[in-house]
């Protein structure tokens, strides 16, 4: 039997090879996400962004006890910022997660950011595209920062948490940059500490000086306690609020279009990129072009469109 029939049929290790499969770039994964994929486009994503150390895992493990009460069965894909080979971060996720670790309805998956060669927003969006298919009403995608990546892969989320701390003054300068437009639900986490309230004072001070339309969203702040288990129910709440305006106004349908539009774009770059630069390596033309590069007889520019040229000229003759 398939990888794709046995995830279907609910074999969890069935998924974890897959996985595994799509990391080492097996073609025989993307034959088996082709079969999973009619059975994608059920679970609402959930996108939990903020600095390092925020509680953002901690929020997650909680956020998972209360999926679960509500008998979802619940996804985890987290983006690990450190490198593969320390594997730090993601012996701390499965640390934090831990007692969720024996549940059959719960799935956690880690993924490097290092090691992904260009791709860790589209390997987020297949594990996420497993998850999806494997019946997971909820998958939840934690990342670090503010780096394109990682707002790249935000996107793909139906809803965005923005997690920060008290007491990171500079931190809500670099928020105000770009975090400010891609939350929608704001959440200071470790309210326990100090500032806590003005932390999120200012933040709802800087969401209100945002141009809004009439009948667009209004995110909230909420304050957490994430390793006492406070605030949690609450930001579920919002979350569910926000979902609900998402179905109600159209906009989880576009959400939907805009990230197939953005996997086959993804798919399409790596693709063409595979196709033409292994056939250069392949037939010494890529040594060639360094070497005529260097010598300044040609240049990266007329370079490309000559392999280009050559490249997709070919085709069309071996084609007809
Ligand atoms: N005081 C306090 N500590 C908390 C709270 N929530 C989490 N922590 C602690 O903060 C530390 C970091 O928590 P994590 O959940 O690993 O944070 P993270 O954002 O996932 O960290 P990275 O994934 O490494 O970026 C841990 O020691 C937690 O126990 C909170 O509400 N109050
Ligand atoms: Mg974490």
């Amino acid at each position: 039997m398939s990888l794709a029939h046995r995830i279907l049929a609910g074999d969890l290790r069935a998924a974890a090879r897959l996985m595994r499969d799509l990391d080492d770039g097996f073609r025989s994964a993307a034959a088996e996400m082709k079969l999973l994929y009619p059975h994608t486009g059920r679970a609402f994503i959930l996108g939990i962004t903020g600095p390092p150390g925020a509680g953002k895992s901690t929020l997650v493990d909680q956020l998972i006890a209360v999926y679960r009460q509500r008998r979802s069965r619940v996804g985890v894909v987290a983006i690990d910022p450190t490198s593969p080979f320390t594997g730090g971060a993601i012996l701390g996720d499965r640390i934090r997660m831990n007692r969720h670790a024996e549940d059959p309805g719960v799935f956690i998956r880690s993924l490097a950011t290092r090691g992904h060669m260009g791709g860790l927003s589209r390997s987020t969006g297949d594990v996420v595209n497993v998850m999806d298919a494997m019946g997971m009403e909820v998958v939840i995608i934690e990342t670090v920062g503010v780096g394109q990546d990682e707002i790249d892969i935000v996107r793909m989320a139906h809803t965005t948490v923005v997690i920060s701390v008290p007491g990171l003054g500079d931190d809500i300068q670099a928020i105000k940059a770009g975090v400010l437009e891609i939350g929608d639900l704001f959440v200071v986490n470790k309210a326990d500490r100090e500032g806590a309230d003005r932390t999120a004072r200012e933040l709802a001070a800087m969401l209100e000086m945002k141009q809004t339309k009439p009948g667009d969203w209004q995110p909230k702040v909420l304050l957490t306690e994430a390793s006492r288990n406070r605030g949690i129910t609450e930001m579920v709440e919002e979350v569910e609020t926000h979902r609900r305006h998402l179905i109600e106004s159209g906009a989880l349908e576009r959400i939907r279009e805009e990230r197939s539009v953005r996997q086959f774009m993804d798919l399409l770059k790596e693709r063409l990129f595979a196709e033409v630069f292994g056939h250069i390596q392949v037939n010494g033309r890529f040594r060639e072009i360094v070497e005529e590069m260097t010598a300044r007889r040609t240049d990266p520019y007329s370079a490309v469109e000559l392999i280009l040229t050559e490249r997709f000229a070919g085709h069309r003759m071996s084609n007809s």
